[in-house]
């Protein structure tokens, strides 16, 4: 039988072995299943999204993981010809998906944490497949075992910083789970390309007082956005050693990512989402990579989920050139 992380399935989808398509290395002959050695990122879905119903979000998130990798079967290279990189030496693996226990948001969490620090030990990245963003406070969690020097950066329309009451969690609230109960301080958190009339003043303020540094996507066009992501990834870089890149797809404009829980109307370009995947990818403080919040049933002709394989491929490339002056 084959390796399992703690609290996992198998992936639904399997790729083909490799030797089949020789000279024309896919996305999928590069992705095997997890046997539990060394590599150098290692997938896994986390395919819930009650966080997204208790937001008053639309669901159908938790079948993100899965048709993220549906995509992969039909779409993206080996090769990134942005930066002429090729990626196929890189071992990737999939642990397949976490198990998930009806709608007990914390029990999730907990099964993705338990299995991220195994994965974590491990590879050299966790790339996560979302599901609802509440579990980045558990993806985090696994990744904060000294929360001082922890960061990174939420690239997302929306701040999901939303107050916990009554003990709903929510796909809004993991930001401010991270602050509040895994003690990373505000400084070490960037809400980048933020959309400028979906935050409210309150939530706004909240997070600049705790010195986590936000940028709308109206800033971001004056300031320059890939410039400025590389900007804050390297100022991280600075005072942590454990850094998370999450993408909440739903930073893209609806025209580009139709498949969300919450479409939006602004958003970075491909090209600009893809540019900042690489340089997440190329840091070797970034230990974590998400994709969250694919929701298949709003996707047109997998227009969102080949957005995603476009960012994880992205990211691959640049940790390809690791440790190389690329
Ligand atoms: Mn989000």
């Amino acid at each position: 039988m084959a390796y399992r992380a703690p609290h996992t399935v198998p992936a639904e989808i399997d790729f083909p072995a490799p030797e089949e398509n020789e000279g024309d290395t896919r996305l999928k002959h590069l992705v095997a299943p997890w046997n539990g050695n060394t590599a150098d990122a290692v997938i896994i879905g986390m395919p819930f999204d009650h966080g997204v119903v208790l937001n008053h979000g639309r669901p159908g998130a938790a079948q993100g993981p899965t048709a993220i990798r549906r995509a992969m079967l039909r779409y993206g290279t080996t090769y990134d010809g942005d930066h002429q990189v090729d990626f196929r030496d890189l071992r990737v693996s999939d642990a397949g998906d976490v198990e998930i226990v009806d709608e007990d948001v914390p029990a999730n969490h907990d099964r993705l944490t338990a299995a991220l620090k195994v994965i974590l030990e491990k590879s050299s990245v966790a790339v996560v497949f979302g599901g609802g963003h509440d579990a980045t406070f558990a993806s985090v969690r696994a990744l904060a075992t000294n929360p001082d020097t922890t960061g990174g950066i939420n690239v997302d329309a929306h701040l999901d910083m939303r107050e916990v009451v009554d003990g709903r969690i929510t796909s809004g609230t993991p930001y401010r789970r991270i602050l509040d109960e895994l003690r990373l301080p505000g400084s070490n958190l960037v809400q980048f390309g933020l959309h400028g009339s979906v935050n409210s003043r309150d939530h706004t303020e909240y997070a600049k007082g705790q010195g986590v540094h936000c940028h709308t996507m109206g800033q971001l066009r004056e300031s320059g956005l890939v410039s400025t992501f590389e900007q804050e990834l390297g100022a991280l870089g600075e005072s942590c050693d454990s850094l998370f890149v999450s993408i909440d797809l739903d930073v893209f404009p609806a025209a580009l990512a139709p498949g969300v829980s919450a479409p939006g109307v602004e958003g970075p370009t491909a090209e600009e989402g893809r540019a900042m995947a690489f340089a997440a990818g190329a840091d070797g403080s970034v230990r974590l990579f998400e994709l969250m919040e694919l929701n298949p049933l709003f996707d047109i002709d997998e227009r969102t989920a080949r957005l995603a394989v476009a960012l994880l491929a992205a990211f691959l490339a640049g940790l390809a050139t690791r440790g190389k002056n690329v």
